[in-house]
């Protein structure tokens, strides 16, 4: 079975991302017709042009993701992948490896391509509004996936992601518990200059300066959201502190998973002797849980496939999208990580 989609070209045209609060253009009378025109194709059929629909298209989706840094963006790009191909999207994907000026050259292969919709999970914040501003010139709606972009609103129809302020937030939280208020803190940052990065370390910094004057971040420094950067990292920061160290707070579940093998080279107990919280609730952080090893994640959801695509559905049909979608998350911790594991998807 195919989704074909008759394309609202008009709308299309005239979408100007001027918010997405209200619909980007008034809906074209096929507006019934883009929402799921669903067409058997039996083999026995011969399958002629004139069969199809003379405006169905299939929607052509570009995405440029950022990188293939840690096991979070592996579920993210499979996510998206697996949604178009069961939705019939024809999509554009393009990988940066953690480079913006490849995603920039992607974003304009993807102007040149005339897609219908551009999402991007920015690496960085700064450094868009050129090529955002092309991609609005070329009356292409684009949509922030992930990660934000420090840009004027006007220049991207949504941001579809999670709260990292709130993620830091809930973070700290956790390792007060755990330290009962008082210790020293160690810090592995994501990506210097991403939102995720930025906006973790910022929720963090914010609950424990404020409500825990005795606990104290020590060192604070990027592992760029890698297990390898993780891992050599904390060996600086084992070096130069050592048993001065009782609480390690990463901001993705990789770099934990890194800084772990680190804590047990150097002869203590990650989980016991240095506590530790993460971000991303994947399944090795699952399993590093059950083996005592890491104390608590903060769910960062990267199943985002079905939302992205809804939006660039609604987007083409000319529907209103709210201007922030937020994804759905939780908090896990060691206690009931054997429980929780069958049951996570990433
Ligand atoms: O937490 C990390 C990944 O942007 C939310 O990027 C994402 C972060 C995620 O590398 O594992």
């Amino acid at each position: 079975m195919k989704k074909v989609f008759a394309m609202l070209l008009t709308g299309v045209m005239m979408f100007t991302m001027a918010g997405c609060s209200k619909p980007a253009a008034a809906p074209a009378p096929a507006a019934e017709a883009a929402a799921e025109t669903k067409t058997e194709a039996p083999a026995e059929e011969a399958k002629t042009e004139e069969a199809k629909p003379a405006e169905a298209k299939k929607l052509v989706v570009g995405y440029s993701q950022l990188g293939a840094e840690s096991e979070w963006r592996t579920a993210c790009t499979n996510s998206v992948k697996g949604e178009a191909e069961k939705r019939g999207v024809d999509l554009k994907f393009s990988d940066a490896q953690q480079k913006q000026e490849n995603q920039i050259k992607a974003i304009r292969s993807f102007i040149a391509q005339k897609v219908d919709v551009i999402g991007v999970s920015p690496v960085v914040e700064s450094g868009w509004e050129t090529v955002f501003k092309e991609v609005k010139d070329a009356g292409i709606p684009l949509v922030l996936v992930d990660r934000k972009a420090d840009v004027p609103e006007d220049l991207y129809a949504c941001f579809l992601g999670s709260d990292f302020k709130a993620e830091g937030e809930r973070a700290a939280e956790e390792m007060a518990t755990l330290l009962g208020g008082k210790g020293n803190i160690v810090e592995l940052q994501g990506t210097v200059g991403s939102s995720a990065a930025v906006e973790r370390l910022e929720g963090f910094k914010a609950v424990i300066e404020s409500k825990y004057p005795d606990i104290k971040i020590i060192k604070s420094q990027t592992g760029d959201f890698t297990r390898a950067k993780g891992k050599e990292v904390m060996e600086a920061f084992l070096k130069s502190d050592g048993k001065n160290i009782q609480g390690l707070y990463a901001h993705n579940d990789d770099m934990a998973i890194g800084a772990i093998q680190a804590i047990e080279e150097y002869g203590l107990k990650p989980g016991t002797d240095i506590k530790i919280v993460s971000v991303d609730a994947v399944k090795g952080a699952f399993e590093a849980m059950i083996a005592g090893k890491l104390n608590v994640t903060v769910e960062c959801n990267p199943l985002l496939g079905p939302q992205f695509f809804d939006v660039c559905e609604k987007i083409v049909a000319g529907e209103a999208v709210e201007k922030y979608i937020p994804s759905e998350e939780g908090i896990y911790r060691q206690e009931t990580a054997a429980a929780d594991l069958p049951s996570r998807q990433y």
